[in-house]
């Protein structure tokens, strides 16, 4: 399936760091968990999560099962908390992410994270996506504070069809976010995804210019932003892991988005976003084009990392 191959391709670096050794069980089993232990530290899971699965992959491997299949259990415990749903949902639809919308429950989600992660890219693909459902989408061009940034998302409105609200370059981000807020009722789109800035200009201080958007938006709309998503580009690792913190302290995030999969070893940062953060992952990115944002899917991940085949 050609999403499964995408996301085979895209996590081609980490899985080298991870299974490059550990497949390679002609050596002692205690040379073989340390080697394990290594390998994820090595993919930036953290010290003290590679310890737990280490020690989770012993217990199922001691139960019978295959190394692989032990090792891919114990990462799906810490990638799906909440299994027993995820479960329930894939019912019929086996690993077919593509098959189910990710659900929004919110008209409009703003996006955050740091310059360069890829937040305007990613609100293009989240356009083409939701539009792929036949949801209306439109896009706010809050990054004001970015030579060019506005001209980037307009650019991408104009490619998708998806109309996009702008203001002018240094001007008030807050004020087009209010715009785009009340333009999005007024037309009665489904979803306004609201694009930020990632730094600014040294008198202002980021997480107070978000935090006055998302209260704006709240002018404009009632009790939206009902979502607000993080991207973080997974080549950061675990410096990621202390932006993330300060954006959730700052504006409460609801849902986080790892971008540039494809060109880092460091693919186990997924671990400690689900776990030490305690906020779903909904899309990851693997690759430039609009296809390689995909739905997260913590089974098919797992199955993609260990090069393990698809389930039937
Ligand atoms: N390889 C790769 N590049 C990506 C991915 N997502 C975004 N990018 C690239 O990252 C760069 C910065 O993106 P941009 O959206 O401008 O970042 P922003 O500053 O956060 O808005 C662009 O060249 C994107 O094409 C991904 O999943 N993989
Ligand atoms: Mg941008």
């Amino acid at each position: 399936m050609a999403w499964f191959d995408r996301l085979r391709q895209g996590l081609s670096k980490t899985r080298d760091v991870l299974t490059t050794d550990i497949r390679d069980l002609g050596k002692s089993w205690e040379m073989a968990w340390d080697d394990l232990e290594f390998a994820l530290i090595g993919a930036d899971v953290g010290a003290k999560i590679a310890a737990e699965v280490v020690a989770e992959t012993q217990k199922e491997r001691e139960r019978g099962t295959s190394f692989l299949g032990s090792l891919e259990q114990a990462l799906l415990d810490q990638l799906e908390p909440d299994r027993m749903r995820q479960k329930l949902r894939r019912v019929g639809f086996e690993l077919d992410v593509t098959r189910n919308m990710v659900e929004v429950n919110s008209k409009v989600v703003m996006v955050v994270g740091v310059n360069g992660v890829g937040k305007t890219t990613t609100i293009a693909k989240l356009g083409q996506y939701y539009t792929g459902y036949g949801k209306k989408v439109m896009f706010a061009a809050g990054d004001t504070f970015r030579a060019a940034a506005t001209a980037q998302l307009e650019l991408w409105g104009e490619r998708l069809n998806i109309p996009t609200i702008s203001g002018p370059d240094g001007g008030d981000p807050g004020a087009v976010a209010f715009d785009a807020a009340q333009a999005r009722k007024a037309r009665g789109h489904d979803l306004l995804f609201v694009d930020t800035a990632g730094r600014l200009h040294t008198k202002h201080n980021l997480m107070e210019e978000l935090k006055k958007v998302k209260r704006v938006i709240g002018k404009a709309d009632e009790g939206e932003p009902k979502e607000i998503w993080l991207v973080l580009d997974a080549v950061t690792g675990q410096n990621g892991l202390e932006q993330a913190r300060k954006f959730h302290e700052a504006v409460g995030l609801t849902g986080v988005i790892v971008t540039k999969l494809d060109g880092t070893a460091k693919g186990g940062i997924l671990l400690p976003i689900v776990r030490e953060l305690g906020l779903p992952i909904k899309f990851i990115g693997v690759g430039e084009s609009a296809e390689d944002l995909q739905p997260y899917d913590a089974a098919a991940y797992v199955k993609a990392l260990l090069d393990l085949p698809q389930a039937a």
